[in-house]
């Protein structure tokens, strides 16, 4: 199957070529990574650069003494998520609140330097969050791009404490700086390469006048992009966020089990929606996709394991049975 790269794929590509220092060359590889379609005819060469990101990433941390390397973030779980804002958003205060890390928590700017990732649970998946630095110009390194377009979704903090809609409009501008574009909002398609789901959450709900510049957050932005308001410090609406960043991502958990026996509901195989059987059998074992003769599903009321072929769309919760 051919690539069919974009153009912006040949102008990353140029930088890349153009960059001196291993982060330059990096973050160029990434840029490269995070414009590339996925889909089969590209996986060879999504490979390919993330070997190379990966071999870069060890040079860079010889030559800076080992720092630089840990702000690559492995991903882990279901999904993975950035939190990104103003200083004293609330950002570290979200993360202490919904996962099971600590972050330092602060009243003063610029608490979090690095970009650091921890587990939310969300029924019987773990989602990756990653708190970040600030968007201002000062804090933001090389490293935090790369990690912004690599990551699935964003969560866009506001404090609701404070004028909303011009935190949001340095917000955008200094997404817009990476390259980087959040939901339907618009911004010059020329500038934005990377377009990348978010929720805007209003945070400090608990405080005078948040409830009234939440009103003026979504008058703005309610029609692009979906958002919600919490206290992180409080927990109001934590529970309804895990659920929305869990939609966000458009997942689906899909069961296994041998013939004759139970599937493991603690253990799904995690998909995306439109995934079908074969996306399945692949996801179980690399050869299973090419293997597969035929399966079975039972799930979402309709079937009761039925036979199904291998491009038999899947639902959330569906059981299946893979015949090889
Ligand atoms: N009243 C109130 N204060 C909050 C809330 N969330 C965070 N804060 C406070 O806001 C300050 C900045 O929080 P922090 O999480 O360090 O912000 P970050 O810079 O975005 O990581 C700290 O003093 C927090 O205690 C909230 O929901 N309500
Ligand atoms: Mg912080």
């Amino acid at each position: 199957m051919p690539a069919n790269l974009p153009p912006q794929y040949f102008e990353a590509e140029k930088n890349f070529r153009a960059a001196k220092s291993p982060t330059e060359k990096i973050a160029g590889l990434e840029e490269m990574l995070a414009i590339m379609p996925k889909h089969k005819g590209t996986d060879h060469l999504r490979a390919e650069l993330r070997s190379r990101i990966a071999k870069l990433t060890q040079l860079a941390a010889k030559k800076s003494g080992g720092q630089r390397a840990s702000m690559i973030i492995e991903r882990e779980g279901a999904g993975q998520v950035a939190i990104v804002g103003l200083p004293n958003a609330g950002k570290s205060q979200l993360v202490a609140s919904i996962t099971n890390a600590s972050p330092a928590v602060a009243d003063y700017a610029f608490t979090t330097y690095a970009a650091s990732p921890a587990m939310m649970e969300f029924e019987n998946i773990k989602i990756q969050l990653i708190d970040t630095p600030p968007l201002v110009p000062q804090a933001i390194e090389w490293w935090l791009p790369p990690i912004l377009k690599r990551a699935d979704a964003l969560l866009v903090m506001v404090d609701l404490s404070e004028a909303p809609l011009v935190q949001m409009a340095e917000i955008i501008s200094q997404l817009e700086n990476m390259r980087i574009g959040i939901g339907e909002a618009k911004s010059d398609p020329e500038v934005v390469l990377s377009r990348k789901k978010a929720i805007i959450i209003g945070n400090k709900l608990d405080k005078d006048g948040a409830r009234q510049n939440y009103d003026q957050l979504q008058a703005r932005y309610g029609a692009h992009l979906p958002m919600m308001a919490v206290s992180a410090a409080k927990n109001t609406g934590l529970e309804e966020l895990r659920r929305r960043i869990y939609d966000m991502l458009a997942i689906l958990r899909v069961y296994t089990k041998a013939p004759g026996e139970k599937p493991d509901f603690a253990d799904p195989i995690i998909l995306g929606t439109g995934d079908t059987m074969a996306d399945a059998a692949e996801s179980v074992h690399k050869d299973f996709r090419a293997r597969l003769k035929y399966a079975r599903v039972w799930g979402s009321g309709k079937h009761d394991g039925i036979m199904v072929k291998r491009d038999h769309v899947l639902e959330d919760g569906d059981v299946i049975e893979l015949h090889m």
